[in-house]
């Protein structure tokens, strides 16, 4: 089954996607998501200028052959951009490799290992009392997990708060938004949030937070054992991720579990931090790390050490990215969490799907392939929009980690 055509298209209903479509000679399609927020045209550029051409005439049934090819063969391996375009091509050919057996892709996969995806909501709020009303929110929405988020006193916007309560988005200006930042204030700020959190909603549902790259290790440390208290199921993103042996310090201080991997891209990058089990939780994507069969091989490694997936889903993933992730997350052993971040409306109409929420859990869809499509007359209502990611400073204005 040969593949005949394979297109790029870039949309922007509220916020921009790329997307691959690839066509088989029998007709059958199948979608990957390419998008890499506020980089995306570099993601659509790769694919059209150096994956495309290459894909004409190939066996569309070739997943394994045809990653190899893309990965070895560029010379040129791992990184954002290549690990992304890849994916964009494995997910489109598991689409279609479902959809020619009449199958949901996690049949493939081994089929399901558990009735629902448990998935955690955004609990967003400038201070403590607004974070509550959200909390209370997504609890009576069925989530059995909920990340708690909230704007720290003294500085005017935090990472997380902000805009849409239900639609958080922070690529948003088309030269970067300036923030400023301060650890001292943040870290005295945050066990006093969890406090009240937990005082409110008892011990039962699970806790999140995400701390965004921005701490050293040794500040890690006093976030993890300051929140040691209010049980978290994990703080995310402690330190930068390229300081992975950061983590040992972290660990060294604190039983507070973490998660790691939404910015990397290959088993390469979360590789010591799982050998050495200095994280809990794996947090890469189908979308930026290598598409299913590459985030398949992760969460196997991850297995053998006892660390469980928490796979990234905000709303810069496409609903291509999360109907193939769903795929993924029912069929693992190790699966831990799934983030889920609401797609607009405007999103979801020109991505139609059938993957579902119901009481806490994502059900994948029980379609042939992935369950999910892109309706391309709807996407070319939404041209492109150049949007960035915010630089953050620190008080004295130093450029520091957003
Ligand atoms: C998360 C992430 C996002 C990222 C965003 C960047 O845990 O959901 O940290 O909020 O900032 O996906 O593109
Ligand atoms: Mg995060």
């Amino acid at each position: 089954m040969r593949i005949t055509e394979a297109r790029v298209v870039v949309t922007c209903p509220g916020r921009n996607f790329v997307t691959l479509k690839i066509v088989t000679e029998d007709g059958v399609t199948g979608v990957g998501d390419a998008t890499l927020n506020g980089r995306e045209l570099a993601v659509a550029a790769y694919l059209d200028d150096h994956v495309v051409p290459l894909l004409a005439g190939r066996d569309a049934s070739r997943i394994e052959d045809t990653w190899q090819y893309l990965y070895r063969g560029a010379y040129w391996r791992r990184g954002p951009v290549t690990m992304t375009a890849i994916a964009a091509v494995d997910t489109a050919l598991w689409d279609i490799k479902g959809k020619v057996a009449g199958l949901p892709v996690y049949q493939l996969l081994g089929g399901r290992s558990r009735e629902g995806v448990t998935v955690y909501g955004h609990a967003n709020a400038e201070d403590v009392d607004g974070v509550l009303d959200e909390v209370a929110h997504y609890s009576g929405l069925g989530y059995r997990a909920v990340r708690v988020q909230t704007g720290v006193p003294g500085l005017a916007s935090t990472y997380g708060v902000g805009g849409d309560r239900m639609f958080y988005e922070p690529a948003d200006a088309a030269v970067p938004t300036e923030n400023v930042w301060s650890t001292s204030r943040y870290l005295q700020h945050v066990p006093t949030v969890f406090r009240r959190v937990r005082e409110e909603f008892g011990p039962r549902l699970r806790l999140l937070h995400d701390a965004h790259h921005r701490l050293t290790p040794i500040e890690a440390a006093r976030l993890g054992s300051s929140l040691e208290p209010y049980d978290l199921t994990w703080i995310e993103d402690p330190v930068p991720a390229e300081l992975q042996s950061g983590y040992r310090l972290i660990r060294q201080h604190t039983t507070t579990p973490v998660a790691v991997g939404e910015v990397f891209n290959s088993v390469w990058d979360c590789k010591q931090l799982i050998e050495e089990q200095l994280v809990d939780y794996i947090r890469a994507t189908v979308v930026h790390a290598g598409g299913i069969t590459h985030l398949r091989r992760i969460f196997d490694h991850a297995a053998l050490h006892d660390v469980r997936s928490g796979s990234h889903g905000a709303t810069d993933l496409s609903p291509v990215c999360m109907a193939a992730a769903l795929q993924l997350d029912i069929s693992i052993p190790n699966f831990g969490l799934q983030e889920y971040m609401r797609h607009t409306p405007e999103t979801d109409a020109v991505f139609p799907h059938t993957y579902r929420y119901e009481g806490g859990y994502l059900h994948p869809s029980q379609e042939p392939g992935l369950g999910v499509d892109i309706d391309e007359e709807r996407a070319a209502a939404f041209p492109y929009r150049p949007a960035q990611l915010p630089v953050n400073r620190l008080e004295d204005g130093t450029v520091h980690h957003w």
